[in-house]
Order: structure tokens, then sequence, then C-alpha cells
């Protein structure tokens, strides 16, 4: 057998968690040090884990996991990319080494500017960069010929100082990695529901009956909700897991943190049920639960025994019911087997768990906001939801569970490239000062922009644009086709060698690290994905004393392009109270902010919808009564079989941070360019484990997009369906493949062609 495939068959988190987590801590040049900010991670004194965005469990006990572990390990190296590494290695050069490398050099030291004729990036002052941002911003002929994209770790302080310089400049174009991942959660929940934010508190968690999760690998992504999972399980809760794939954390889990679990072998099992849905099928098996509840609410009235709707609830609360009543009627069994492709005894058995609970939460995540009918899927999660008055009370809701550590709260903050007019207008007369009215280009629109010529200017507030994005050759076209690109970072990474005619690099402070300004130690705030706002003090030393702190940063752009209009950014940056009482004044549910972070563990921003309060234009909760997608993606081009491609994280890396080449719990070790594959499939087309595959993937405008070197893994995963890691599988998701309603690119739903690589003959 393969030796770089091995079947995982311990429990995820156990003793493979903490055995990794181990090496990475002390395979780190810093481990006493990265020990103690382990220690302080999610803690009610000390930093907020720049991991994800679960909630913490405030107090309660010290709780990391082993891939917050990593992140916290990762930024806290010595590693330091100096001015004599750029000397050393030409941009050109670095183009063609690895994410992997690239990440592995360590943190930035020093600003940068790229010196086009030499191809060197070399030192340049902070003075110098922030005036040559100011020179390029003066200069602009319109103030949307600016790009300014946020990735979601930011802070609530720097995030709401960098939309009111951007809106300062005249411009809303605030592009965002959450147009890349949850977009379709926000439009979905706020045409339903009214606000774009998920209803359950972590405490819910433990009052539910049921959970189901949708399109999630938490044993990865969101290590601690497999401790919420597992408690809810053995509280006798139901946990049904939809997922186009048999992740092991899914299935079984061991507590790293609790030694007495560790040292029995009685892992828990986390999922009662656990189905494995196409990809693009969930809205089919949601509506095929529905369609069963509807069903057996009509004969139980029949006999004269009690509904399983909850007629009061929807009465009160709902508009739209009877429409969508009659759209369940009209979508056949067929229809909802074949595009799910689940059995119907298979949802009715997910249908039973629902319809038998008293308390139900829906999770999701990328599974299900990455396809063209990602909006459509989340209305229908709602549906099912409001036929039993799952929301707002306790043990009940919908729960987005988030990516990046802060991007709900960058969104609570102003960063939204379609900022409702009362927000604007509370800027516009607290600061005294005209705020832009026209709609911002998202993610999508940003890049067509900049490819176009109509976007001059590009700013990056952390993250990896040009590995993150979709369409990796056109993306960098884009980026190529600036004057200027400005890369806010910690790491070096892609985005640092796909630039601009002209770029620079602002090397920043990472959440784990103590950062004082003239006025003092600062803290920052963040909120997680059940809307507690909360401080975060970082406690490590800074790597490199000419590194800022990104509100610091933002504040001399600032400075430096609009002088002390409408605020003096200098003072601002000097005492970060000073931000939060803007916040405060200008911000709903921010009153008195310096004043209630005192309270421990932060304040819940609250819910409307969770307080049955639905701010929709009718002011109920929506039924959506949307027909089923007529098809997904064709099985067949031109008698060539066609397969649907979803790009996914392993368990080694951030995004477009590689860590490390294992995906443990999926077996792989030492790789990363594999295609998971089921064996029929492997076999209908001639393949064999280890095969070597290209791919090519399926759009009409003719370019065409080819990702080579891929290693073909047998894996449990529907037929016709295929699974590879992002960004490695970039280059295949057509820019304008994006979903309805939320332009995210499609990135779980790939329609791709596999054919086997001719071999490299040696010469
Ligand atoms: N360690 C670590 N933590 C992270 C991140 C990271 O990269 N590493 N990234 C952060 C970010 S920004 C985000 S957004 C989250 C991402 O968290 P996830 O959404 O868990 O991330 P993905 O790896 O994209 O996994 C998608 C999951 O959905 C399943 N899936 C894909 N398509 C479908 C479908 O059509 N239907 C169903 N039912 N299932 C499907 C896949 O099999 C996989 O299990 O994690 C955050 N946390
Ligand atoms: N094909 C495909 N594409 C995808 C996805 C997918 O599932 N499939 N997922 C999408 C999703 S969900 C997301 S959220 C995006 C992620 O897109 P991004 O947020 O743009 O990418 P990241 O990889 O998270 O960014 C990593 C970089 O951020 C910088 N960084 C790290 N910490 C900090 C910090 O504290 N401050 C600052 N200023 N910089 C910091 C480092 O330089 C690091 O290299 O990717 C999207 N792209
Ligand atoms: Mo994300």
């Amino acid at each position: 057998m393969n030796k770089k495939i091995k079947i995982y068959k311990a429990a995820a988190g156990g003793w493979g968690a903490l055995a990794s987590t181990t090496r990475f801590v002390l395979g780190s040049k810093k481990p006493a040090a990265n020990l103690r900010n382990l220690l302080r991670a999610n803690q009610v004194k000390g930093f907020d884990c720049p991991g994800c965005a679960w909630g913490d469990e405030q107090g309660k006990h010290f709780s990391f996991c082993e891939n917050g572990a990593k992140a916290i390990s990762w930024e806290a190296t010595s590693r330091r990319v100096t001015p004599a590494f750029f000397r050393q290695h030409a941009v050109s050069r670095l183009r063609q080494q690895s994410d992997y490398f690239l990440e592995y050099q360590g943190r930035i030291e020093q600003p940068m500017y790229l010196n086009r004729n030499t191809d060197h990036y070399e030192p340049i002052s902070w003075d110098d960069a922030f005036a040559l941002i100011g020179r390029h911003l003066n200069r602009l002929e319109h103030p949307d010929q600016l790009e300014l994209y946020t990735s979601g770790r930011a802070s609530n302080e720097a995030a709401y100082l960098y939309q009111l310089f951007g809106r300062s400049v005249g411009t809303n174009n605030f592009p965002d990695c959450s147009n890349l991942c949850h977009e379709a959660s926000g439009v979905a929940l706020t045409q339903a529901i009214g606000v774009g934010k998920g209803t359950v508190t972590l405490r819910d968690f433990e009052r539910a009956d049921a959970i189901f999760a949708f399109g999630q690998n938490p044993g990865t992504n969101h290590p601690r909700m497999l401790h919420s999972l597992r408690n809810a399980a053995r509280g006798g809760a139901a946990i049904v897991t939809f997922n186009n794939l048999k992740e092991r954390g899914l299935e079984r889990f061991a507590d790293p943190q609790s030694p007495l679990e560790m040292l029995t072998p009685k892992d828990s099992s986390i999922s009662s049920l656990y189905l494995c849905p196409r990809l693009g099928g969930d809205m089919a098996a949601v509506r095929g639960m529905a369609k069963l509840v509807l069903e057996w609410d009509a004969e139980a009235l029949k006999r004269g025994e009690p509904g399983l709707l909850d007629r009061d609830f929807i009465a009160d609360h709902t508009q739209g019911l009877d429409d969508y009543m009659t759209a369940v009627a009209a979508t056949p069994w067929q229809q909802i087997e074949q595009q799910s492709g689940l059995s119907r005894a298979e949802i009715r058995q997910a249908a039973e768990v629902y319809a038998r609970a008293e308390r139900v939460i829906c999770t999701w995540a990328m599974g299900i906001t990455q396809h063209k009918h990602s909006v459509a899927t989340i209305r229908e999660i709602v549906n099912l939801q409001l036929l039993r008055g799952q929301i707002g009370k306790p043990g009940a809701g919908l729960c987005p569970v988030r990516g990046h550590s802060n991007v709900q709260g960058n969104r609570t903050v102003g960063i939204n490239e379609q900022p409702n007019a009362a927000f604007l207008d509370r800027l516009e007369s607290h600061f005294n000062s005209p705020m832009p009215r026209r709609p911002g280009h998202n993610a999508v629109a940003a890049i067509q922009a900049m490819l176009d010529g109509r976007s001059k200017v590009f700013i990056a507030l952390g993250g990896n644009i040009a590995a993150a994005a979709p369409d990796t050759l056109v993306t960098a076209e884009a980026l190529a086709n600036c004057d200027l690109t400005v890369q806010i970072s910690t790491k070096l990474n892609r985005s640092h060698l796909m630039t601009g005619r002209e770029a620079l690099i602002l090397p920043c402070l990472g959440r784990t690290e103590a950062d004082v300004q003239a006025e003092g130690p600062q803290f920052i705030t963040v909120e997680d994905s059940f809307s507690m706002v909360h401080a975060s003090q970082g406690v490590g030393k800074p790597n490199s004393p000419h590194q800022r702190s990104e509100t610091a940063i933002i504040a001399g752009m600032a400075q430096a392009t609009l002088g002390s209009q409408p605020v003096n950014w200098l003072a601002l940056a000097n005492n970060y109270d000073r931000i939060r009482d803007h916040m405060a004044a200008t911000l709903p549910g921010f009153a008195q902010f310096n004043e209630r972070l005192q309270q421990p563990g932060g304040f819940y921003l609250g819910n409307s919808a969770a307080d049955y309060h639905w701010q929709t234009a009718t002011g109920k909760a929506c039924f959506a009564a949307e027909a089923l997608p007529k098809a997904l993606l064709p099985v067949k081009q031109n008698g060539e079989a066609v397969s649907t491609l979803q790009t996914l994280r392993s368990h080694d890396q951030y995004n477009t941070t590689i860590y490390g080449m294992d995906d443990r719990y999926r077996g792989v070790y030492g790789q990363r360019m594999v295609l998971f594959m089921h064996p029929d499939e492997i076999r209908r087309r001639g393949l064999s484990e280890g095969d070597q595959v290209e791919m090519v993937s399926l759009w009409h405008d003719g370019v065409e997009r080819k990702v080579s070197g891929f290693s073909v893994v047998p894996y449990d995963i529907p037929a016709g369906n295929v699974a590879a890691y992002y960004p490695e599988t970039n280059p295949l998701v057509p820019l304008h493949s994006v979903g309805d309603d939320s332009h995210t690119p499609t990135s779980k739903s790939v329609a791709v062609l596999i054919r086997r690589q001719a071999s490299h003959r040696i010469l």
C-alpha cells in the first residue's frame, strides 16, 4: 500500500492531536513562550485565539485545540524575513517557491518596497511608505479606483478605522474574505429573519435535543466545536451530520484536554446519523425532510392528534407558509433523491430525528455556502426550522459557523461593500463629513475592476488574495494591472509576489503580541460566531521593533492621505479607547463600549431574531418558496465523464497558510497534491490508486483552466464527486462562477474533466 496513505483508525482529538500540538509548539523556536501563549488563549485575560470563530466558555476551563496551537505557534515564531532575505531572493525566483516555503520563512521584519528595476524588495521607512500611498490615493481620478480588501483576522478597532479611512477617501469598495466565505449566510439570513448572523449562543448547544451539522469539518476547522457536540451527544442529543465525505472528526472524538477520556479507549461517538449527500445536494435533502414533516403533520391532524408544526409560532411570527407548502408539494421525490444522492429512507431517518426533537440547532459552513444555489439552500434550512418554531427558544436556532476569528466583527463594524443608509447617516453626522452612497465592490467585482483597469490601487488588511481568490491566473493579472498594491501582513505569502507596478509590504503585529502605543499598552476587541464581543490583549514580545499594529498602520496611511480629516488619525492610534468611543457613537449595540468591556467575558451584542423581532420588510420571518435547481452540474460533456470537484482544507493548513503536508484524519501523509475519488469511479475511469491525473474545469468562456500532478486516492465520497485541496485547485474555479445573490465563488462545485496524465519520460 502507498505509504503516504494510511487509514486513521483512532478518534479525532485524542493522543494524535496532543502529539501533533506538542510537535508544533516544541518544533518552533520559542517553545516556552509558545506554551505560555497557549495558556492565555481564549481566557478572560489574554488574547482571542486567531484559529477560528467558535465561542469561548470563558473562565470555565482552559481551552485550546491542536489547530489553535498551530496558529499561535506559527505566528509566534522567531524566524524573520529580513532585508537580507529579499536581497538574496529576487521576486521572480520566490514565485517559483511553494506557499509552504514562503510562510515558513517567518515574520516580515520591516516595511519593504518592490523595486521593479532590480526585481527585489528593498527596505523603506514607514513615513516614506505612507507618503507613497498618500500620493497614489490623491492622484486617483475617482475614489472608486481604490479597493480595500480585509481578511477576517483584523480587530474591530482596526476594521472600524479602515472603513472610516476608505469612506473618508470616498469609496465603499470593501471586498473581503467574507465574500469568498459565508456571504450566502448573511444574505439568506437577512432575507429570511432580518439579521445576517446566527441566532444561538454557546449555551444553546447544552440544551439542544438535536443538532444538524451541514457541510463542515469541525475536527479540523473548528475543533472546539467538537467539545460542544461531544457534550451534547453525551447529554442525549442526537447529532445528525450531512457531509459529502466521511470526516473522522464527526464520527468519533476524544478530548485531548480530558486525561481520563484519553486513558480509556472509550472515545465518544459524535454523529448518531451520518449522511453523505452529493455536492450541492443539501437543499434537496432538507426539502425532503420538510416534505415528510408536512406529510406527518397532515396525517396527525387527520387522526385528530396535535400536528407537528408549531402553529402558534407560524401564525405570530412568519409569513409565506402556504406558498412554501405548494413548492414542497410540487417537488417530486424522484428529484429529491436524484439531486441529494440520498434515498428516501435515509432522508426519513433525519426527518424523524428532527420531528421528535423539542429543540433543534442547525449549523453549517463552507459545504453549504460555496455553491451556486447556496442562498436558496440556507433559506431551505431556515424553512425547516420555521416549521417547528425552532428559532428564538433556548436550545434551538441557526448557526452559521464562521471562519476567520473576527470575520463577523469586521462586518459588524462596517466592512461592507453595501452599507445601509442608517449607518452612513450616523457616520456622516458624527464625523461631520460626507460618506459615499454608491454601493462598492465585493471580492469578485474588485478583481474584475482591476482587470478592466477601472481600479488602480489595491490595499489589503491581511489575507492572501492572490492565493485565496478564484481563477489564480486571472487574479494575478488583475493585481498586476494595478498602479500600487499594498499588503499589511504578518508573514510572507503569494500576494507579495503577484503585485501591481509598485508594491509595498507593511509588517504588522499579530494578535498574540503585546501592542504598546504612545499612551501605553493597548487591547483590541473581537466578536465570535455567537455575537459575543470581548477584549483580546497579546502577551508575546514583538518579533521585531519595526513592526506596527494594524491600527497604527491604518492611521498612518489615513493621515498621509487625508491629513487630520475628518479625525486626528494618529491620536486615535495612540489610544484605542478613543476609537471605541467613536464606535460607541456610531454602531448600534455598542453604547458605552469601553465601560461594558470591563465585564469579564465581554458582552453579548444580541440578536433580534432570537428575540422574535424580525427586521424584514414584512416584520415577519419569511418562508422561501423556491423550486430546487433544475439540475446540478452535468455528468457528461461530449461523451466524456464530468465530475463535480469540491476544494477544501487539509488538517495541516490555515486557509492559504500551509503548516505541513499531512491530513491526518483523512489518512494522507507527506503530500497535498491528491484527488479523493470513489473506488468505483476510479475503476470506471480505468485508473488506479496513485495514478497521476490532471483536471480541466468547464466554463463557457473558452478559457482553458487546468491543473496537473494530482495523485488519485480512493475515498468514501459519492461517485461522480471528487475533492482536492485549496489553494492548489484555485486555478480551476472560474471567477464568474458565483453563487446567486451571494457572488461567492462556487468553490464546492466545480465541473471538471479528469484525465490521466501522460507520464514524464525520464531521458
Ligand atoms: N485549522 C483550520 N481552521 C480553520 C480554517 C483552516 O483553514 N484551518 N479556515 C477557517 C475558515 S476562513 C473557514 S471559512 C472555516 C472553514 O471550515 P469548513 O467549512 O469546515 O472548511 P472546508 O475544508 O472548506 O470544509 C468543507 C466541509 O464541507 C463538506 N462539503 C463540501 N461540499 C459539501 C456539500 O455540498 N454538502 C455537504 N453536506 N457537505 C459538503 C466537505 O466534505 C468538508 O467536510 O474554518 C476556519 N477554521
Ligand atoms: N478554492 C477555494 N478557495 C477559497 C476557499 C475554499 O474553500 N476553496 N475558502 C475561502 C475562504 S472561506 C476564505 S475566508 C478565504 C481566505 O482568504 P484570506 O483571508 O485572504 O487568506 P488567508 O490565507 O487566511 O490569509 C493568510 C495571510 O494573512 C496574513 N495574516 C495572518 N495573520 C494576520 C494578522 O493578524 N494581521 C494581518 N494584517 N495579516 C495577517 C499572513 O500574511 C498570511 O499569509 O479563502 C477563500 N478561498
Ligand atoms: Mo472563511
